[in-house]
């Protein structure tokens, strides 16, 4: 999987290609990234990516040229293998609204070119032209696309086989739609007590079975508090259980 970013501020994406889980998958061969600046796609001596915006108004916008022929170069180099469908996906606020499910579809893909606005904006005619898809990573408004970009990389590649230690624990995720769709349940680690607090004695008494139910039915108590959306979805989805269900009933009464 190649990812290839558009952005300005190229350097900030050492932080998945160099650190933790997504270093590691990277420095494995897992998956690649190549970072582009539109800047070195200038051709005036102040290199300018950027200008006021017509019909006036704050800030500046992102001129599509550059932008442009950046993407035409990461073609150029990812279609030299194989013919590159990967999506041109911009960054925005008005864009599709980032869940695990589009996390699981870019980590099965061949990747993605990801543009990161930053400004105002872009100009139209360059999304209306080259931009496949806008992803948005939640309704507030960021001073660039990088950061947003960072988050979708990092929650696509530890979805990829290998990229894991031990491979089933993203399977235990909250939202793994095809799993769950429901909130993690706690985690404990040692000490057994801890500022007078005890481990949940279930934990302790190695029978997989029950550890197993108190999981779900922690999940479910705190999807069913803190999201209920989700445990509607869930329920939607054919993903809740008949004593799913009972232990949900018993928690209203
Ligand atoms: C954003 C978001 C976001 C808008 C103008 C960058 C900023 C600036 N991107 N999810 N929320 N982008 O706020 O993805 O150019």
């Amino acid at each position: 999987m190649r990812i290839d970013v558009i952005s300005l501020f190229p350097d900030m994406f050492g932080v998945v290609r160099d650190s933790g889980v997504t270093g590691r998958a990277h420095n494995q061969g897992i998956w690649a990234l190549h970072a582009w600046n539109p800047r070195d796609f200038t051709h005036d001596i102040h290199r300018t990516v950027d200008d006021r915006p017509y019909g006036g108004g704050p800030g500046m916008v992102m001129l599509a040229e550059p932008l442009k022929q950046t993407l035409q170069t990461i073609r150029t180099q990812r279609g030299t293998t194989s013919v590159d469908n990967a999506p041109v996906i911009l960054l925005s606020p008005v864009g599709k609204r980032f869940d695990q499910s589009l996390a699981a579809r870019l980590a099965n893909s061949a990747g993605a070119i990801f543009v990161c606005g930053r400004y105002e904006g872009v100009d139209q005619r360059f999304i209306d032209g080259y931009v496949d898809e806008q992803w948005s990573l939640g309704d507030f408004v960021l001073s660039g696309g990088e950061i947003a970009a960072l988050a979708m990389i990092d929650a696509a590649v530890r979805l990829m086989p290998g990229a894991l230690n031990h491979g089933d624990s993203s399977l235990q995720d909250s939202f793994q739609d095809s799993i769950s769709g429901l909130l993690d349940s706690p985690h404990y680690t040692r000490p057994e007590l801890l500022w007078d607090q005890p481990v949940p004695p279930v934990l302790l008494s190695g029978n997989h079975a029950s550890i197993a139910r108190w999981r779900r039915e922690q999940s479910l108590a705190l999807t069913s508090k803190n999201r209920p959306d989700l445990l509607e979805h869930a329920r939607h989805l054919g993903l809740l259980t008949k004593s799913d269900e009972k232990f949900l009933d018993s928690l209203k009464t």
